[in-house]
């Protein structure tokens, strides 16, 4: 076997050290009088672990916090899509995809009311366009594969941001090819503030942390690996075992024995994220896509897809300086039952994500308010009609929405300027597709399955549509112009499983 794997099982962590594995340092001392925690894959998976004992140790790299572009200070920056080489690991340069020459790529920081003002230069191969996810902006600056940009071409995004902070994000959007682009880099945060916001005095500054999760693959140079020709499961969506946060792998972030605020997105290809802390049982559900819920959720655990954000407060006071907290993914075997490339963990795999080093007293006096925001509820009565939405997969394995294959220059769906809509998003695969809908934001109605999403209670412009279940989603349409709804499965939008609707002023 010429691969070699990185896979870190929680099982690990929790102190279930393997021969030869003994050194791992202190990290895990603390914690390895537990007994280990029972993982069904480990069985499975345990040649792998071997590996990654001979490669790499876990949380030995420090999370890398992507630098910020904030407006309006900031004047007409450039985005150039380009090849660059960077430092993934500290010990080899990794071939990806950059638009400032790094990463993480930086994330976009403006207030509600300000005008966002960008040039994005394409210095790739192939054409090229970036969406602003969660944005609503007019049809020429949303980054619809049509408008992709060629080769040295370059493409000014202007408009005004006049929506509720939130965490978004940005990523390119190509047609065919906006999987292969985000695997090797082409992503990043977009984080809206407002004046209302602040008054409820959340942790901020270095009490705020974005962390950008994806699953990646690389091969024993260090580089990155995609789509495997010799498996067709990787056309269900590209697993990896190395989860990189903020483009480090498996890094530990130190902190104080005080609340924090986690803007997390979900920036990977297809895997769905339980997520969870080792020995942190309940931590708030602050916030959603885009932006606060009327009141935090106490949850033990929240299940992130595909391009959805959640934001939550964890708290660190009941730690002590040394102490460490594993952020992890507890599975969610629920996700799918289709077959996928076994070389990889599978949706099912508790895997670690990063750890918290625990290195100072804190006397954090701060609350978090019970109330954080009005979400105005849209009304069923206002909606002037319901469309049903069917997720497929056609003979041949092909995704789709209405089994049609998607075509850039086919209109889907009409729909009126300023009128309310339910869309029905009916999914009869046995696998979960995070569904998006471009330029607006949708409140979730209902879904007719058993497993219960916190997430549905705020505004969402991204919901994972589980395995034979059916969700309403409620909207309002403000802007005009021709825009996409798809899965935000990478590989399935890439596939077909994307159409375009039509709002008609
Ligand atoms: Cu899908």
């Amino acid at each position: 076997m010429n691969r070699r794997y990185f896979l870190h099982l929680s099982v690990i962590s929790a102190g279930y050290l393997l021969a030869g594995c003994e050194d791992r340092g202190a990290t895990d001392k603390k914690q390895s009088q537990k007994p280990p925690e029972i993982d069904s894959d480990l069985e499975k998976l345990s040649p792998q672990v071997e590996k990654l004992a001979e490669d790499f140790i876990p949380f030995s790299q420090k999370l890398k916090i992507p630098s910020e572009i904030n407006f309006p200070q900031a004047s007409k920056p450039v985005f150039t899509a380009q090849k660059s080489e960077v430092n993934i690991f500290e010990d080899a340069k990794t071939e990806v995809l950059t638009f400032q020459g790094d990463l993480p790529n930086p994330t976009i920081r403006i207030s509600k009311g300000d005008t966002f003002d960008l040039n994005l230069v394409n210095k790739l191969a192939d054409p090229t366009i970036i969406h602003w996810h969660g944005l609503i902006v007019p049809e020429e600056m949303d980054g619809h594969p049509k408008d992709a940009i060629e080769t040295n071409q370059i493409k000014h995004y202007h408009y005004s941001v006049n929506q509720n902070a939130g965490t978004y994000w940005y990523h390119t959007h190509p047609h065919g090819r906006t999987g292969e682009e985000i695997y090797h880099g082409l992503s990043g945060l977009y984080i809206v503030d407002n004046k209302d916001e602040e008054s409820l005095n959340l942790p901020k500054d270095e009490f705020e942390i974005p962390l950008i999760i994806q699953d990646r693959r690389f091969d024993n140079k260090r580089q990155l690996l995609y789509k495997d020709p010799n498996f067709l499961q990787d056309h269900n969506g590209v697993m990896g075992d190395v989860i990189l946060v903020n483009s480090t792998p498996l890094p530990f972030h130190e902190v104080k024995t005080g609340k924090y605020r986690l803007r997390i997105l979900n920036a990977s290809s297809v895997r769905t994220y339980k997520l969870a802390f080792d020995t942190i049982e309940k931590f708030l559900l602050i916030g959603t896509d885009a932006g606060l819920l009327e009141e935090p959720i106490i949850v033990d655990s929240v299940v992130l897809s595909v391009a959805e954000r959640v934001d939550i407060i964890v708290d660190f006071k009941d730690k002590q300086v040394g102490d460490r907290v594993i952020l992890k993914t507890l599975g969610f075997k629920e996700g799918t039952n289709m077959k996928m490339n076994a070389n990889y963990p599978s949706f099912d795999a508790i895997m670690d994500i990063m750890q918290f080093h625990i290195t100072e007293e804190f006397q954090d006096i701060s609350v978090i308010p019970n109330n954080l925001a009005i979400i105005p509820r849209i009304k069923e009565s206002e909606a002037i009609q319901t469309r049903t939405i069917t997720m497929e997969i056609m003979a041949g394995g092909v995704w789709t929405l209405d089994k049609k294959p998607y075509d850039m220059h086919r209109i889907d769906q009409k729909v009126k300027l300023g009128t309310t809509e339910i869309w029905e998003i009916k999914n009869t695969v046995h696998m979960a597709h995070p569904f998006h809908i471009h330029g607006v934001l949708f409140q979730v109605l209902d879904r007719s399955g058993k497993i219960n999403f916190p997430t549905d209670k705020g505004w969402k412009d991204t919901v994972l549509v589980m395995p034979n279940e059916t969700v309403r989603v409620i909207m309002n349409f403000t802007v005009p112009g021709l825009f996409l709804y798809h899965c935000h499965i990478l590989e399935h939008e890439d596939h077909a499983m994307m159409a375009n609707f039509l709002v008609e002023g």
